[in-house]
C-alpha cells in the first residue's frame, strides 16, 4: 500500500494500492493505524463486490447489522444502503440517510470504531461528506466550556431523525414515537469521551442526536451549554464555512473508512435529480468505546 497525506486537507490520509483479499496482518495493522492517526482514510482504486466489501469490513473488526431491518441490502444485512436509485421499480435501502451532523450509533450502549462508505453511484453535483473531528474541537474550546464539558454527560436519541417505514403509513405518530422510545431508549455517555486507541480526549456530542446534558447525578443541565458547545464545534453553522468543517470529496473506486470516535460527519446530498447510492460497512474494533469509562 501506498500512503500519502494531502497538505490542502484538515483530516485524512490517502491510500493507494490496497488489496484487503492479499494484505497481510501488517498492513491491516498500518490501515488501523492511519485511521486513527488521520480519523480518515480514502482507499482509492477499490473494485469490490457486495460480499468482498464486507470481506474488508471483516479484516478491520467486526461488522455489525443495522438495527432497521429497511436500510439492509437485500442480499447482505451487513450492508447498510443509502439510495435513491430504485431497482426494478422497487425501493433499496432509504435515501437521502444522515443529512445531519451525527456520528453512527451514537444513541446505542456501544457505538461503532470504524465506518466504512464505498460510494456505488456517484453523483456529479454536490458530493462528498462533511466532517469536524471532535477531539481537536474540545482542545481548541475556551477553558470554561472545556471544564463544563468535561463533567458532563452526554444524552442521545435516534428520535428526531428516525425515518418513517413504509409500513408506518397510516399509524399514530403517538404510537410510533412510543415505538422509538421503546427500542432505542435515549443512552447517556460522558461528554468528553477517552479515545482507546489514541488517549485523546473528544467532546462526544452532534446536532442531530444529542438531545440534552446532565450532570454526574443525571440533573438536566441548562440547554444553553449544549448549543453552545454545538456552536463552538461548528455544528450550527449553516453555511458549512467554519474552520473547523472538512469536506471530504470522492471519486467512483473510493472507499473511505474513518474513526467513528472521533469524529461527527453530514451527509451532503445531490439536490438535483441526480441518482447517488452508496453502502456502508461499520465494524467494532477491539475497544470497548470510552476508555474514561471503568468496566
Ligand atoms: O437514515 C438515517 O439517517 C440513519 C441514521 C438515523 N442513523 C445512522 C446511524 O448509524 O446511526
Ligand atoms: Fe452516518
Amino acid at each position: 500500500m501506498i500512503v500519502s497525506m494531502p497538505h490542502d486537507a484538515l483530516l485524512g490520509a490517502v491510500v493507494t494500492e490496497f488489496d484487503h483479499s492479499t494484505a497481510t496482518e501488517a498492513d491491516i495493522a498500518e490501515l488501523k493505524e492511519l485511521v486513527y492517526q488521520h480519523k480518515i482514510v480514502r482507499l482509492r482504486g477499490q473494485e469490490l463486490s457486495t460480499g468482498a466489501f464486507v470481506e474488508l469490513g471483516k479484516r478491520l473488526g467486526t461488522p455489525a447489522s443495522y438495527y432497521e431491518p429497511m436500510y439492509h441490502h437485500p442480499e447482505n444485512d451487513l450492508v447498510f444502503v443509502s439510495s435513491n436509485l430504485p431497482e426494478n421499480g422497487k425501493q433499496i435501502g432509504v435515501p437521502k440517510t444522515g443529512k445531519f451532523w451525527h456520528s453512527d450509533y451514537q444513541f446505542m450502549a456501544e457505538p461503532f470504531g470504524f465506518t466504512l462508505i464505498y460510494p456505488q453511484v456517484v453523483p456529479q453535483k454536490n458530493r462528498g461528506t462533511y466532517f469536524i473531528d471532535l477531539g481537536k474541537a474540545f482542545e481548541a474550546l475556551p477553558q470554561d466550556l472545556k471544564d463544563a464539558a468535561a463533567s458532563a454527560r452526554a444524552v442521545h436519541s435516534p428520535r428526531r431523525f428516525f425515518k418513517i417505514r413504509p409500513s408506518d403509513v397510516y399509524r399514530p405518530i403517538g404510537e410510533l414515537m412510543a415505538e422509538i422510545e421503546a427500542k432505542t431508549p435515549a443512552v447517556t455517555h460522558n461528554a468528553v469521551t477517552k479515545h482507546p486507541h489514541t488517549g485523546e480526549a473528544v467532546l462526544y456530542i452532534s446536532e442531530g442526536f444529542t438531545v440534552g446534558l446532565t450532570d454526574a447525578e443525571g440533573k438536566d443541565l441548562d440547554p444553553g451549554l449544549l448549543d453552545a458547545l454545538l456552536t463552538a464545534t461548528g455544528q450550527r453553522d449553516t453555511t458549512f464555512e467554519h474552520p473547523n468543517i472538512h469536506l471530504q470529496r470522492f471519486d467512483a473506486g473510493d472507499l473511505l473508512i474513518w474513526d467513528n470516535r472521533s469524529l461527527v460527519h453530514r451527509a451532503l446530498h445531490t439536490n438535483t435529480p441526480e441518482p447517488a447510492v452508496s453502502h456502508r460497512v461499520t465494524v467494532y474494533d477491539e475497544y470497548p468505546f470510552d476508555a474514561s469509562v471503568e468496566n
